[in-house]
């Protein structure tokens, strides 16, 4: 009932920053035709950022001004929302969940490279650590709807975007 007027599903691809988010986003987009919204590049296009955070060495989101700046958007259906937070997008606008999980040492890695350093770089190895984000996805959207995919390796990364296309599938069938 939520997704009549859809003509495609729209996807959440959650999880701490580093664990390939941007990544999967860009392969499932190319593999399906659905279109990629990279929330955290919109909150810049959308002027939805204030102002800067010495300690988390980030600037605050005016969450209002974006989610307005998406609604038509999610709307029309067929999206890729990729962002490192799940609990203030509103449930309505998804069909499916993804929580991307990646073991502390290779995010690590990976984080470092990025140049992350002190409280940032620990901070979001705390974030992988404590499960928040899949905890977040879990309180904010039904039980069945959220699921947990290992990003470790390109090998689960192509298998992730296999299922996720055969997901698609079935979706196109049973809503047609
Ligand atoms: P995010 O968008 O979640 O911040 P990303 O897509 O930018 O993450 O990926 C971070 C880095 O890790 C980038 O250099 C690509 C690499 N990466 C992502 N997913 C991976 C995977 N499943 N296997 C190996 N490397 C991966």
């Amino acid at each position: 009932m939520i997704n009549m007027q859809r003509s495609a599903p729209n996807i959440l691809i959650t999880g701490t920053p580093g664990v390939g988010k941007s990544l999967m986003s860009r392969m499932l987009s190319e593999k399906s035709g659905l279109v990629w919204l990279d929330v955290s590049k919109l909150a810049i296009e959308n002027e939805c950022l204030e102002e800067y955070d010495e300690v988390y060495q980030c600037r605050v989101l005016d969450e209002e001004k974006l989610l307005d700046g998406m609604e038509n958007l999610m709307n029309e259906g067929g999206k890729i929302v990729d962002y490192h937070g799940a609990e203030f997008f509103p449930e309505r606008w998804f069909d499916i969940v993804f929580v991307l999980r990646t073991d502390n040492t290779i995010l690590y890695d990976r984080l470092k490279e990025r140049g992350y350093s002190g409280k940032k770089l620990e901070d979001n190895i705390d974030c992988e650590i404590f499960q928040t984000i899949l905890e977040e996805a879990r309180t904010s959207y039904r039980e069945e709807i959220v699921h947990e995919l290992m990003s470790n390796n390109m090998d689960q990364l192509a298998d992730n975007v296999k299922r996720i296309c055969q997901w698609l599938e079935q979706w196109k069938i049973d809503n047609t």
